[in-house]
């Protein structure tokens, strides 16, 4: 008998992506809870032939809930998560809330499994896990099998990150915009407070005191947990560009060891989840488009860095779907892992 499980966030974009991937992965739940807030409530959903009511999210949701699949948020996290560990569920949390929280684990399951392996559904203890943000996931898919080879001792990052990250709100202001412009009239900007389409902008989360954003900010913190290494070098520039769902980042990698492009390609690929698109001939490389509503990370620019001697830098470019493995795909593999 498979386990009970919820879905938190249940009509937001990561939330109805769980229902996808739980669907095409064939997952064995034994029973679906479908969470919300109040705003949503009451609304009726078809999933694999049965029909849902969408429940209002309250202290008592978590009733006999195995899994609890969290994306509503930070705040929503941080105060249901607990209540739902409290009774008895494992959450495996899409949030920033408990990232960094040392006792919490920070999982890609194709890199840090062992992260996460004293937690088992069977052993009847409650847990929280934590899916990483979706530009980390994304980056160290490609980045992981390289830094197990050759010891990643500096990484820079640039990304070009699509609307689906910021919410399905900031999707249908893409598109209402580019509607809006192409049309002559004034576009209306509600998510983000410049224009998006034929446009792009530093990324939307707030700037700290040191000058990066709190999204180049995960990228460093949270690779440095996922590795287990406090001390690789990492620094990002993170953009918001006009795509829809699906992220892009170059990434520079320094290596400790040589590390040739050949074997680099050879590397990834043979790595799980990931796939090798670096036709140079045809000038045909990962886009946005390519991989959206794909499970797979892929890669490609593979180069030696140039402006190193040696074989000790390489450069790659990397494309990721944001909700699936950015977010639900990420977070289903973790359940998996649980039973
Ligand atoms: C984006 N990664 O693409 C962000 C949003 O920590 O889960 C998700 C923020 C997070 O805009």
């Amino acid at each position: 008998d498979g386990p009970s499980v919820a879905i938190v966030g249940v009509t937001g974009a990561v939330g109805q992506e769980f229902l996808s991937v739980l669907s095409d992965r064939d997952f064995p739940y034994r029973s679906l809870k479908l969470l919300a807030s109040k705003r949503s409530a009451g609304k009726s959903l078809t999933f694999e032939g049965h029909d849902y009511t969408v429940e209002e999210l309250t202290e008592n949701s978590f009733e006999n809930v195995d899994i609890a699949l969290f994306s509503a948020g930070g705040s929503i996290s941080k105060k249901f998560g607990p209540i739902a560990v409290e009774r008895g569920s494992v959450v495996v949390d899409n949030s920033s809330a408990f990232r960094m929280d040392e006792k919490i684990p920070l999982v890609i399951p194709e890199v840090n499994p062992e992260a996460m392996e004293h937690i088992k559904l069977k052993s009847g203890k409650s847990a929280l896990i934590a899916n990483p943000n979706c530009s980390t996931i994304i980056c160290l898919m490609a980045a992981t099998p390289l830094h197990r080879r050759a010891k990643v001792t500096r990484m820079v990052v640039s990304t070009y990150q699509a609307a689906s990250g910021a919410g399905a709100a900031a999707m249908e202001e893409l598109e209402q915009q580019t509607r809006e412009v192409l049309e002559g009239k004034e576009p209306t900007c509600k998510i983000f407070k410049q224009q998006y389409a034929f446009n792009l902008f530093s990324h939307n989360a707030p700037i700290l005191s040191n000058g990066y954003n709190e999204e180049e900010m995960k990228l460093v913190k949270e690779t440095r947990k996922i590795w287990n290494d406090m001390n690789v070098k990492v620094t990002a520039t993170c953009i918001r560009v006009p795509v829809m769902r699906a992220h892009a980042e170059s990434v520079n990698l320094q290596f400790e060891n040589p590390l040739d492009e050949d074997t680099a390609r050879e590397i990834l690929s043979n790595a799980p989840g990931l796939v090798v698109i670096d036709d140079r001939t045809a000038n045909y490389f990962p886009t946005p488009l390519e991989v959206s509503n794909k499970d797979d990370v892929a890669v490609g620019r593979i180069r030696r860095d140039a402006s190193q001697d040696g074989n000790y830098g390489l450069e790659i470019f990397v494309c990721g779907d944001q909700i699936r493995k950015g977010a639900a795909l990420n977070a289903v593999q973790i359940a998996e892992k649980l039973l």
